[in-house]
Protein backbone atom coordinates (compact mmCIF):
# COMPACT_ATOMS: atom_id res chain seq x y z
CA UNK A 1 0.00 0.00 0.00
CA UNK A 2 1.36 3.67 -1.06
CA UNK A 3 1.00 6.47 1.12
CA UNK A 4 0.62 9.85 -0.07
CA UNK A 5 0.58 13.05 1.90
CA UNK A 6 -2.08 16.23 0.14
CA UNK A 7 -1.53 19.63 1.56
CA UNK A 8 -4.74 21.60 0.76
CA UNK A 9 -6.57 17.99 1.08
CA UNK A 10 -9.47 20.55 2.49
CA UNK A 11 -9.74 22.46 -0.94
CA UNK A 12 -11.65 21.59 -4.23
CA UNK A 13 -8.50 19.19 -5.62
CA UNK A 14 -7.63 18.31 -2.28
CA UNK A 15 -11.05 16.55 -1.93
CA UNK A 16 -11.00 15.27 -5.51
CA UNK A 17 -7.43 14.00 -5.26
CA UNK A 18 -7.79 12.18 -1.51
CA UNK A 19 -11.26 10.74 -3.10
CA UNK A 20 -9.11 9.23 -6.16
CA UNK A 21 -5.81 8.16 -3.96
CA UNK A 22 -8.53 6.38 -1.40
CA UNK A 23 -10.35 4.12 -4.32
CA UNK A 24 -6.63 3.47 -5.05
CA UNK A 25 -5.99 1.58 -2.16
CA UNK A 26 -3.45 4.78 -0.54
CA UNK A 27 -3.45 5.65 2.84
CA UNK A 28 -3.89 9.39 2.63
CA UNK A 29 -2.90 12.12 4.98
CA UNK A 30 -4.34 15.17 4.50
CA UNK A 31 -2.52 18.53 5.51
CA UNK A 32 -5.17 21.10 7.32
CA UNK A 33 -4.25 24.43 8.62
CA UNK A 34 -6.05 25.38 11.91
CA UNK A 35 -9.31 27.58 11.58
CA UNK A 36 -11.87 29.22 14.25
CA UNK A 37 -14.23 27.51 11.99
CA UNK A 38 -14.88 24.45 10.80
CA UNK A 39 -12.81 23.88 7.11
CA UNK A 40 -13.38 20.37 6.55
CA UNK A 41 -16.88 20.01 4.81
CA UNK A 42 -15.64 18.88 1.61
CA UNK A 43 -13.76 15.72 2.91
CA UNK A 44 -15.90 15.30 5.26
CA UNK A 45 -17.53 11.99 4.03
CA UNK A 46 -13.82 10.42 3.44
CA UNK A 47 -13.02 11.02 7.19
CA UNK A 48 -16.71 9.55 8.00
CA UNK A 49 -16.13 6.64 5.72
CA UNK A 50 -12.32 5.50 5.29
CA UNK A 51 -11.52 4.28 8.89
CA UNK A 52 -7.80 3.73 8.71
CA UNK A 53 -7.92 5.99 5.23
CA UNK A 54 -7.82 9.24 5.56
CA UNK A 55 -6.14 10.82 7.99
CA UNK A 56 -5.54 14.50 8.88
CA UNK A 57 -2.58 16.41 10.57
CA UNK A 58 -2.11 20.16 11.23
CA UNK A 59 0.27 21.93 9.36
CA UNK A 60 0.83 25.30 7.16
CA UNK A 61 3.04 25.94 4.31
CA UNK A 62 4.36 29.38 6.48
CA UNK A 63 5.40 27.18 9.07
CA UNK A 64 8.59 24.75 7.92
CA UNK A 65 9.11 23.17 11.32
CA UNK A 66 5.25 21.19 11.03
CA UNK A 67 6.45 20.60 7.52
CA UNK A 68 9.45 18.90 8.62
CA UNK A 69 7.74 17.12 11.08
CA UNK A 70 5.09 15.66 8.74
CA UNK A 71 7.36 14.40 6.17
CA UNK A 72 9.16 12.40 8.95
CA UNK A 73 6.57 11.20 10.81
CA UNK A 74 4.48 9.82 7.37
CA UNK A 75 7.09 9.31 5.84
CA UNK A 76 5.27 9.15 1.97
CA UNK A 77 5.76 8.01 -1.09
CA UNK A 78 3.97 10.47 -2.73
CA UNK A 79 3.51 14.67 -1.55
CA UNK A 80 0.97 16.74 -3.50
CA UNK A 81 1.77 19.90 -2.62
CA UNK A 82 -2.03 21.67 -3.43
CA UNK A 83 -1.64 24.28 -0.91
CA UNK A 84 -1.84 27.85 -1.31
CA UNK A 85 -3.23 31.23 -1.01
CA UNK A 86 -5.44 30.56 -4.57
CA UNK A 87 -7.30 33.50 -5.38
CA UNK A 88 -5.87 35.83 -8.17
CA UNK A 89 -7.54 38.60 -7.26
CA UNK A 90 -7.34 38.48 -3.39
CA UNK A 91 -3.34 38.26 -3.92
CA UNK A 92 -3.31 42.06 -5.39
CA UNK A 93 -4.71 42.77 -1.78
CA UNK A 94 -2.50 40.59 -0.08
CA UNK A 95 0.83 40.12 -1.74
CA UNK A 96 3.16 39.39 0.55
CA UNK A 97 1.39 36.51 2.21
CA UNK A 98 0.49 35.35 -1.04
CA UNK A 99 4.25 35.65 -2.06
CA UNK A 100 5.36 33.20 1.33
CA UNK A 101 2.50 30.58 1.86
CA UNK A 102 2.26 30.24 -2.59
CA UNK A 103 5.81 30.96 -3.62
CA UNK A 104 7.91 30.72 -0.02
CA UNK A 105 5.76 27.38 0.99
CA UNK A 106 7.04 25.67 -1.74
CA UNK A 107 10.45 26.24 -1.00
CA UNK A 108 10.10 25.50 3.08
CA UNK A 109 8.52 22.11 1.51
CA UNK A 110 11.53 21.09 -0.70
CA UNK A 111 13.73 21.52 2.43
CA UNK A 112 11.30 19.27 4.36
CA UNK A 113 11.91 16.81 1.92
CA UNK A 114 15.45 17.46 1.42
CA UNK A 115 16.59 17.28 5.29
CA UNK A 116 14.17 13.67 5.59
CA UNK A 117 15.97 12.41 2.94
CA UNK A 118 19.75 13.49 4.00
CA UNK A 119 18.61 12.04 7.96
CA UNK A 120 18.03 8.61 6.41
CA UNK A 121 14.76 8.29 4.67
CA UNK A 122 13.47 7.79 1.21
CA UNK A 123 12.93 10.48 -1.16
CA UNK A 124 9.13 10.97 -1.78
CA UNK A 125 8.08 12.02 -5.12
CA UNK A 126 6.37 15.14 -5.44
CA UNK A 127 3.72 16.80 -7.16
CA UNK A 128 3.54 20.93 -7.68
CA UNK A 129 0.83 22.61 -8.08
CA UNK A 130 1.32 24.97 -11.00
CA UNK A 131 -0.79 27.59 -13.26
CA UNK A 132 -2.00 28.64 -16.44
CA UNK A 133 -2.03 32.02 -14.45
CA UNK A 134 1.78 32.13 -14.84
CA UNK A 135 1.43 32.61 -18.61
CA UNK A 136 -0.18 35.67 -17.90
CA UNK A 137 -0.10 37.78 -20.99
CA UNK A 138 1.59 35.57 -22.94
CA UNK A 139 0.21 34.53 -26.51
CA UNK A 140 -2.64 31.29 -26.75
CA UNK A 141 -2.42 28.59 -27.21
CA UNK A 142 0.07 28.05 -24.26
CA UNK A 143 2.10 24.75 -23.43
CA UNK A 144 5.10 23.76 -21.90
CA UNK A 145 7.65 25.89 -24.18
CA UNK A 146 5.46 29.00 -23.59
CA UNK A 147 7.15 32.04 -21.89
CA UNK A 148 5.98 32.87 -18.64
CA UNK A 149 4.29 36.08 -18.12
CA UNK A 150 2.94 36.26 -15.06
CA UNK A 151 0.32 39.57 -14.42
CA UNK A 152 -0.51 38.97 -10.61
CA UNK A 153 0.78 38.47 -6.88
CA UNK A 154 -0.50 34.99 -7.32
CA UNK A 155 1.17 34.31 -10.36
CA UNK A 156 4.88 35.59 -9.83
CA UNK A 157 4.39 32.86 -6.54
CA UNK A 158 3.59 30.58 -8.88
CA UNK A 159 6.23 31.19 -11.11
CA UNK A 160 8.83 31.03 -8.32
CA UNK A 161 7.83 27.88 -6.75
CA UNK A 162 8.07 26.35 -10.19
CA UNK A 163 11.55 27.22 -11.01
CA UNK A 164 12.45 25.86 -7.31
CA UNK A 165 11.09 22.64 -8.24
CA UNK A 166 12.95 22.67 -11.02
CA UNK A 167 16.40 23.47 -9.19
CA UNK A 168 15.42 20.83 -6.55
CA UNK A 169 15.00 17.97 -9.28
CA UNK A 170 18.24 19.34 -11.24
CA UNK A 171 20.24 20.07 -7.80
CA UNK A 172 18.92 16.77 -5.79
CA UNK A 173 17.93 14.53 -8.10
CA UNK A 174 14.44 14.78 -6.56
CA UNK A 175 11.28 13.05 -8.84
CA UNK A 176 9.60 16.45 -8.79
CA UNK A 177 6.74 17.43 -11.39
CA UNK A 178 5.57 20.78 -12.01
CA UNK A 179 1.54 20.41 -13.56
CA UNK A 180 0.51 23.26 -14.99
CA UNK A 181 -3.45 23.28 -14.68
CA UNK A 182 -5.78 25.27 -16.66
CA UNK A 183 -9.06 26.87 -14.74
CA UNK A 184 -10.76 23.70 -13.19
CA UNK A 185 -14.08 23.98 -11.50
CA UNK A 186 -16.95 21.51 -9.75
CA UNK A 187 -19.85 21.84 -7.52
CA UNK A 188 -17.02 22.12 -4.90
CA UNK A 189 -15.36 25.04 -6.54
CA UNK A 190 -15.40 27.81 -3.79
CA UNK A 191 -17.61 29.92 -3.86
CA UNK A 192 -15.74 33.15 -4.87
CA UNK A 193 -14.16 31.96 -7.90
CA UNK A 194 -16.13 33.16 -10.93
CA UNK A 195 -17.90 29.97 -12.45
CA UNK A 196 -19.57 28.87 -8.97
CA UNK A 197 -20.83 32.46 -7.92
CA UNK A 198 -22.00 32.45 -11.16
CA UNK A 199 -23.86 28.70 -10.39
CA UNK A 200 -24.88 29.80 -7.00
CA UNK A 201 -25.84 33.00 -8.21
CA UNK A 202 -28.57 31.11 -11.04
CA UNK A 203 -29.70 28.85 -8.43
CA UNK A 204 -30.61 31.58 -6.06
CA UNK A 205 -32.36 34.08 -8.85
CA UNK A 206 -34.39 30.97 -10.12
CA UNK A 207 -35.81 30.17 -6.35
CA UNK A 208 -36.62 33.83 -5.78
CA UNK A 209 -33.42 34.67 -3.25
CA UNK A 210 -31.37 36.66 -5.46
CA UNK A 211 -32.06 39.68 -8.04
CA UNK A 212 -28.85 40.41 -8.98
CA UNK A 213 -25.32 39.12 -9.40
CA UNK A 214 -23.00 41.43 -9.94
CA UNK A 215 -19.36 40.95 -11.69
CA UNK A 216 -16.26 42.42 -13.13
CA UNK A 217 -14.36 41.91 -16.57
CA UNK A 218 -16.90 39.49 -18.53
CA UNK A 219 -14.02 39.95 -21.70
CA UNK A 220 -11.58 37.80 -20.36
CA UNK A 221 -10.94 33.95 -21.68
CA UNK A 222 -10.62 30.96 -19.91
CA UNK A 223 -10.01 27.04 -20.80
CA UNK A 224 -12.23 25.40 -17.86
CA UNK A 225 -12.44 21.33 -17.29
CA UNK A 226 -13.70 19.72 -14.58
CA UNK A 227 -11.79 19.34 -11.83
CA UNK A 228 -12.46 15.45 -11.35
CA UNK A 229 -10.70 15.06 -14.44
CA UNK A 230 -7.20 17.19 -13.26
CA UNK A 231 -6.30 15.17 -10.09
CA UNK A 232 -6.22 12.28 -12.68
CA UNK A 233 -3.40 14.18 -14.16
CA UNK A 234 -1.59 14.84 -10.73
CA UNK A 235 -1.45 11.15 -10.18
CA UNK A 236 -0.41 10.29 -13.29
CA UNK A 237 2.85 12.69 -13.13
CA UNK A 238 3.96 10.88 -10.15
CA UNK A 239 3.15 7.18 -11.65
CA UNK A 240 6.00 7.84 -14.96
CA UNK A 241 9.78 7.19 -13.92
CA UNK A 242 10.87 10.44 -15.27
CA UNK A 243 9.85 13.71 -13.67
CA UNK A 244 8.84 16.55 -15.75
CA UNK A 245 5.94 19.25 -16.49
CA UNK A 246 3.14 18.85 -17.65
CA UNK A 247 0.04 21.76 -19.07
CA UNK A 248 -3.28 20.06 -18.29
CA UNK A 249 -6.03 21.74 -20.35
CA UNK A 250 -9.21 21.00 -22.69
CA UNK A 251 -7.53 23.67 -25.06
CA UNK A 252 -11.28 24.76 -25.46
CA UNK A 253 -11.74 28.15 -24.77
CA UNK A 254 -14.76 30.26 -23.63
CA UNK A 255 -15.11 33.64 -21.97
CA UNK A 256 -17.20 34.71 -19.27
CA UNK A 257 -19.80 35.68 -21.04
CA UNK A 258 -20.38 32.72 -22.98
CA UNK A 259 -20.35 30.75 -19.33
CA UNK A 260 -22.95 33.23 -18.03
CA UNK A 261 -24.96 32.27 -21.71
CA UNK A 262 -24.88 28.34 -20.69
CA UNK A 263 -25.46 28.63 -17.20
CA UNK A 264 -28.58 31.06 -17.61
CA UNK A 265 -29.64 29.02 -20.61
CA UNK A 266 -29.92 25.74 -18.89
CA UNK A 267 -32.06 27.74 -15.97
CA UNK A 268 -34.23 28.90 -18.75
CA UNK A 269 -33.09 32.67 -17.75
CA UNK A 270 -31.98 35.64 -19.79
CA UNK A 271 -28.44 36.50 -18.13
CA UNK A 272 -28.71 40.16 -18.91
CA UNK A 273 -31.63 40.70 -17.52
CA UNK A 274 -29.57 39.50 -13.98
CA UNK A 275 -25.98 40.57 -14.49
CA UNK A 276 -24.27 43.83 -13.44
CA UNK A 277 -21.23 45.14 -13.82
CA UNK A 278 -18.79 46.20 -10.32
CA UNK A 279 -15.91 47.33 -11.20
CA UNK A 280 -14.75 46.42 -7.34
CA UNK A 281 -14.21 43.06 -9.22
CA UNK A 282 -11.71 44.15 -11.88
CA UNK A 283 -8.28 43.35 -11.41
CA UNK A 284 -5.09 45.58 -11.69
CA UNK A 285 -3.62 43.61 -14.25
CA UNK A 286 -6.10 41.20 -16.29
CA UNK A 287 -4.74 37.95 -17.83
CA UNK A 288 -7.46 38.19 -21.17
CA UNK A 289 -6.44 34.21 -22.52
CA UNK A 290 -5.97 31.25 -21.61
CA UNK A 291 -6.03 28.20 -24.02
CA UNK A 292 -3.71 25.38 -22.88
CA UNK A 293 -2.21 22.89 -25.72
CA UNK A 294 -2.13 19.63 -23.46
CA UNK A 295 -0.69 17.27 -26.33
CA UNK A 296 2.35 16.38 -24.16
CA UNK A 297 -0.29 15.49 -21.32
CA UNK A 298 -1.78 13.36 -23.68
CA UNK A 299 1.08 11.57 -25.54
CA UNK A 300 2.56 10.63 -22.07
CA UNK A 301 0.39 10.57 -19.72
CA UNK A 302 -2.10 9.39 -21.47
CA UNK A 303 -4.70 11.95 -20.23
CA UNK A 304 -7.24 13.74 -22.04
CA UNK A 305 -10.46 15.87 -20.54
CA UNK A 306 -13.82 13.85 -20.28
CA UNK A 307 -15.97 16.48 -19.45
CA UNK A 308 -16.77 19.87 -22.03
CA UNK A 309 -17.86 23.40 -21.04
CA UNK A 310 -21.79 22.66 -21.23
CA UNK A 311 -21.55 19.64 -19.32
CA UNK A 312 -19.50 21.17 -16.39
CA UNK A 313 -21.99 24.33 -16.14
CA UNK A 314 -24.97 21.93 -16.15
CA UNK A 315 -23.32 19.60 -13.59
CA UNK A 316 -22.61 22.88 -11.23
CA UNK A 317 -26.14 24.43 -11.87
CA UNK A 318 -27.50 21.49 -11.03
CA UNK A 319 -25.99 21.14 -7.92
CA UNK A 320 -26.06 24.28 -6.75
CA UNK A 321 -29.70 24.16 -7.39
CA UNK A 322 -29.96 21.10 -4.94
CA UNK A 323 -28.36 22.60 -2.39
CA UNK A 324 -29.72 25.87 -2.21
CA UNK A 325 -33.04 23.57 -1.99
CA UNK A 326 -32.04 21.59 0.71
CA UNK A 327 -30.87 25.04 2.56
CA UNK A 328 -34.27 26.25 2.12
CA UNK A 329 -35.72 23.41 3.00
CA UNK A 330 -33.53 23.15 6.62
CA UNK A 331 -34.84 26.99 7.07
CA UNK A 332 -38.51 25.78 6.86
CA UNK A 333 -37.73 22.98 9.35
CA UNK A 334 -35.64 25.34 11.64
CA UNK A 335 -38.24 27.93 11.79
CA UNK A 336 -40.96 25.93 12.57
CA UNK A 337 -39.29 24.08 15.34
CA UNK A 338 -38.68 28.06 16.14
CA UNK A 339 -42.20 28.70 16.08
P1 LIG B 1 -8.55 25.98 -3.03
O1 LIG B 1 -9.89 25.35 -3.11
O2 LIG B 1 -8.45 27.44 -2.76
O3 LIG B 1 -7.74 25.20 -1.88
C1 LIG B 1 -6.54 25.70 -1.36
C2 LIG B 1 -6.13 24.84 -0.19
O4 LIG B 1 -4.93 25.37 0.38
C3 LIG B 1 -7.16 24.80 0.95
O5 LIG B 1 -7.18 23.50 1.49
C4 LIG B 1 -6.59 25.77 1.95
O6 LIG B 1 -7.00 25.56 3.27
C5 LIG B 1 -5.10 25.47 1.78
N1 LIG B 1 -4.22 26.50 2.33
C6 LIG B 1 -4.27 27.83 2.11
N2 LIG B 1 -3.28 28.45 2.77
C7 LIG B 1 -2.59 27.48 3.43
C8 LIG B 1 -1.47 27.48 4.29
N3 LIG B 1 -0.85 28.61 4.64
N4 LIG B 1 -1.01 26.31 4.77
C9 LIG B 1 -1.66 25.14 4.46
N5 LIG B 1 -2.74 25.08 3.67
C10 LIG B 1 -3.20 26.24 3.15
O7 LIG B 1 -7.70 25.68 -4.33
P2 LIG B 1 -7.92 24.56 -5.45
O8 LIG B 1 -8.78 25.12 -6.51
O9 LIG B 1 -8.25 23.27 -4.82
O10 LIG B 1 -6.46 24.50 -6.09
C11 LIG B 1 -5.46 23.62 -5.55
C12 LIG B 1 -4.07 24.13 -5.95
O11 LIG B 1 -3.99 24.20 -7.37
C13 LIG B 1 -3.73 25.54 -5.45
O12 LIG B 1 -2.34 25.56 -5.21
C14 LIG B 1 -4.06 26.43 -6.64
O13 LIG B 1 -3.28 27.61 -6.58
C15 LIG B 1 -3.66 25.52 -7.79
N6 LIG B 1 -4.36 25.71 -9.05
C16 LIG B 1 -5.72 25.68 -9.08
C17 LIG B 1 -6.38 25.80 -10.29
C18 LIG B 1 -7.88 25.77 -10.38
O14 LIG B 1 -8.42 26.17 -11.42
N7 LIG B 1 -8.59 25.28 -9.36
C19 LIG B 1 -5.63 25.93 -11.48
C20 LIG B 1 -4.25 25.92 -11.40
C21 LIG B 1 -3.62 25.79 -10.18
P3 LIG B 1 -8.40 26.15 3.83
O15 LIG B 1 -9.46 25.17 3.42
O16 LIG B 1 -8.17 26.21 5.28
O17 LIG B 1 -8.60 27.49 3.20
O1 LIG C 1 -12.56 32.50 -11.41
P1 LIG C 1 -11.42 33.42 -11.31
O2 LIG C 1 -11.24 34.15 -10.02
O3 LIG C 1 -10.14 32.55 -11.68
P2 LIG C 1 -8.67 32.95 -12.16
O4 LIG C 1 -8.31 34.32 -11.80
O5 LIG C 1 -8.57 32.57 -13.60
O6 LIG C 1 -7.78 31.98 -11.25
C1 LIG C 1 -8.13 30.61 -11.09
O7 LIG C 1 -7.51 29.86 -12.10
C2 LIG C 1 -6.07 29.86 -12.08
C3 LIG C 1 -5.61 28.99 -13.26
O8 LIG C 1 -5.46 29.80 -14.39
C4 LIG C 1 -5.62 29.28 -10.75
F1 LIG C 1 -4.27 29.20 -10.72
C5 LIG C 1 -6.14 30.12 -9.62
O9 LIG C 1 -5.77 29.54 -8.37
C6 LIG C 1 -7.67 30.18 -9.69
O10 LIG C 1 -8.17 28.89 -9.43
O11 LIG C 1 -11.49 34.51 -12.46
C7 LIG C 1 -11.61 34.13 -13.82
C8 LIG C 1 -11.89 35.37 -14.67
C9 LIG C 1 -10.91 36.52 -14.43
O12 LIG C 1 -10.55 37.05 -15.68
C10 LIG C 1 -11.71 37.56 -13.65
O13 LIG C 1 -11.32 38.90 -13.89
O14 LIG C 1 -13.18 35.88 -14.29
C11 LIG C 1 -13.11 37.30 -14.21
N1 LIG C 1 -14.18 37.77 -13.34
C12 LIG C 1 -15.19 38.61 -13.72
N2 LIG C 1 -15.97 38.87 -12.69
C13 LIG C 1 -14.34 37.49 -12.04
C14 LIG C 1 -15.48 38.19 -11.62
N3 LIG C 1 -13.63 36.71 -11.19
C15 LIG C 1 -14.06 36.60 -9.91
N4 LIG C 1 -13.38 35.80 -9.05
N5 LIG C 1 -15.16 37.28 -9.45
C16 LIG C 1 -15.92 38.09 -10.27
O15 LIG C 1 -16.89 38.70 -9.85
Amino acid sequence: MKTAMITGVTGQDGSYLAELLLNKGYAVHGVVRRASTLNTSRIEHLIAESSGGLQLHYGDLSDSSSLRRLVDAIQPDEIYNLAAQSHVRVSFDQPEYTADVTGTGVLRLLEAIRAHHEHGGRMPKLYQAGSSEMFGSAGAPQNEETRFEPRSPYACAKVYAHYQVVNYRESYGMFAANGILFNHESPRRGESFVTRKITLAAARIQLGLQDKLYLGNLDAKRDWGFAGDYVDAMWRMLQLDEPGDYVVATGVTASIRDFLELTFQHIGLDWQKYVEIDPRFYRPAEVDHLEGDASRARDVLGWTATTDLKALAVMMVDADLNLVKREQKLLGVDELEAG
